[in-house]
């Protein structure tokens, strides 16, 4: 297979010219070609099949021990103006780049194929949907892209009949933590990622494309490219509302993407459209409508069963790729929270020993097509994707922020949104568990400057009267022993009735500084073992707290100086002088 597009074909004979790849392969996207791929990558040893009993179609990688998780440290925007990246990423020169790039790159492919991997981020056939090429020595990557995108020949033609496209390179190189870079070029519509064979990292049309590429041209073609998962709500009645909800990185929203309903909320159905990315446009009715650019789940394992996620827990039992899990005696795949079993290997592949850390690894992942998924939604292919009717933001707060929130008006909303801070967690290399700002779960993932950022979102208070309501919430409140105080999961659909009923106006709240609050009672907690007292604890707020809350997001939005709209900061002092009233 070649190609009748000149520019992408002159591309790849650039990017061959310099990798010097032994072979080029084109892929197709067929069933044949990734049981191939899988074949092949069996045969080299970078996966292992699974137990094809009970997990038929089940594959195990181990990737590099230095190599399993995001890089932030090491992702780049290179814009020829330092300011319009902003304090939130990395900069460097586009030249520079290219220079350092162009040397890490040159014969990296020797002894090597080049896949060439043409994907379309939505359904084929929608407007809103963008495509890309990427160019990987990574079978590996080939093979999770399959799972994760619309991959092949018809991405192909439609990027031969638009002929715009995202172009992306890739080499896991020698997967040297000190050559590992994540470049990515705006103004030229482009990806560079070197060292790293890793989920965010090597997947380019996951976070490269369709967040930090795609936010830059959402914001002057005006729609928002977001750290979203979407999915629709059923009421007994049949009324079907959208969410589309913002949560950082390993903080629930895959599982709140299918979650199973509770037993006590007989008739309630959750339908999956997306679980991580979501690209949100306002239609000719002034209506926000999104769609899930992505076609499958590259999701957290640790903590899926069937109590938790059982939807998950089923859709990882057969044609999936595990990558840092452990495994059982009889090479069942095994992880910290699935029932039953035990470790024999962790996920270094080494006898497990306790002493030697968790058994998984805590950032190991499942990649899924999302036709895998019991709950995917009938829309999940709709070129008009779904109309939003409300916008939650959350975070993991131990404290301080109640289960949940509604923003008074879309300004203050954005407020809410740029004043997420969440504990970081394993997605991405570093410290674990500390509190930091993340804006609109978006902070490794804005592809420019945050100030502008909020700006254009703050933009569309003008474009349209039918914008949906903006909530926040937070499933991660924990006692002085450090227990959760909310049971989370299935039972996070509670909190989602009442969203939707705020949405419909259907249900009263409580006006407090920071937003509007349930009122007593208002959260059904039938048949849940939970105190009236934690649910006040879950539904009140501490201004004291509240007040420092205020001086911190003051400082952080602070970073960012004059770039930073008034309306943002205007917001911000009523909302202070607000809790100033209740010390
Ligand atoms: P990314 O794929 O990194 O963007 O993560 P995500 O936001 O999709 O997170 P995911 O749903 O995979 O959840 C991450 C971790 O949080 C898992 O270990 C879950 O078990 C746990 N988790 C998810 N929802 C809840 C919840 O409601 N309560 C509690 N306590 N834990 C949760
Ligand atoms: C995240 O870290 O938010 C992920 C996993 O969804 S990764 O694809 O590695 O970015
Ligand atoms: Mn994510």
């Amino acid at each position: 297979m070649t190609t009748t597009l000149s520019t992408l074909q002159q591309w790849i004979d650039a990017a061959a010219e310099l990798t010097r790849p032994d072979e080029i392969y084109w892929c197709d996207g067929t069933e044949a070609e990734y049981r191939r791929l899988i074949d092949d990558m069996q045969q080299h040893g970078i996966l292992s099949a699974l137990d094809q009993t009970s997990y038929p179609g089940c594959y195990l990688h181990l990737s590099d021990p230095s190599d399993v998780a995001r890089v932030e440290h090491l992702t780049y925007v290179c814009t020829a103006d330092p300011d319009e990246v902003g304090p939130n990423n990395n900069w460097m020169p586009p030249a520079d780049a290219h220079a350092k790039m162009d040397a890490l790159f040159d014969g990296a492919m020797r002894g090597r194929t080049m896949y060439v991997i043409p994907y379309c981020m939505g359904p084929i056939d929608s407007p809103y949907s963008r495509c890309g090429v990427e160019l990987t020595d990574s079978p590996y990557v080939a093979a999770n892209m399959r799972l994760m995108t619309r991959m092949g020949s018809a991405a192909l033609k439609r990027i031969e009949r638009e002929g715009r496209f995202v172009k992306g390179l890739h080499s896991t190189g020698d997967l040297d933590p000190e050559r590992r870079f994540v470049m990515h070029f705006p103004e030229e519509l482009s990806i560079q990622s070197f060292g790293s064979g890793y989920g965010g990292n090597a997947l380019l049309g996951k976070k490269c494309h369709a967040l930090r590429i795609a936010s830059y041209q959402a914001r002057t073609e005006g729609w928002l490219a977001e750290h979203m998962l979407l999915v629709g709500v059923e009421s007994p009645d049949g009324e079907t509302h959208y969410l589309a909800c913002a949560f950082p990185s390993a903080c629930g929203k895959t599982n709140l993407a299918m979650l199973i309903p509770p037993r006590s909320l007989p008739g309630w159905k959750i339908w999956t459209l997306g679980d991580d990315i979501a690209w949100l446009h306002l239609d000719e009715a002034g209506r926000l409508r999104a769609i899930n650019p992505e076609s499958g789940y590259f999701g957290v394992v640790p903590g899926t069963n069937e109590k938790t996620n059982k939807n998950a827990a089923d859709m990882i039992t057969h044609d999936t790729i595990f990558t840092n899990v452990a495994r059982t005696e009889d090479n069942q795949p095994w992880w910290e929270g699935k029932t039953g079993g035990t470790p024999a290997l962790d996920w270094r592949g080494r006898e497990y020993r306790p002493e030697n850390g968790p058994a998984a690894h805590p950032n190991s992942r499942f990649t899924v097509a999302a036709t895998n998924n019991p709950s995917l939604s009938s829309l999940a292919d709709a070129p008009e994707g779904v109309p939003i009717s409300a916008i939650v933001f959350g975070g993991r707060r131990p404290e301080l922020a109640p289960l949940v929130y509604e923003a008074l008006n879309w300004r203050h909303g954005v407020l809410v949104g740029a004043s997420v801070a969440s504990q970081t967690t394993a997605a991405q290399t570093g410290a674990v568990g500390v509190v930091r700002r993340d804006p609109m779960a978006m902070k490794p993932f804005c592809g420019y400057n945050f100030a502008d950022y909020w700006a254009h979102w703050l933009s569309f208070e003008s474009r349209t009267d039918r914008l949906p309501k903006i909530f926040h919430v937070n499933w991660f409140r924990q006692d002085q022993a450090g227990n959760f105080l909310w049971p989370g999961f299935g039972e996070n659909l509670r909190v989602l009735r009442w969203i939707i009923d705020r949405c419909e106006g259907r249900i009263d709240a409580r006006e407090t500084p920071i937003g509007l609050l349930p009122n007593a009672g208002d959260i059904d907690t039938s048949e849940l073992d939970i105190s009236a007292e934690t649910m006040q604890a879950l539904t009140t707020i501490d201004p004291g707290q509240w007040q420092t809350e205020l001086e911190n997001i003051a400082e952080y939005l602070g970073e960012y100086g004059d770039r930073v709209p008034q309306a943002l900061l205007e917001e911000h002092r009523r909302v202070a002088a607000e809790i100033a009233k209740h010390l």
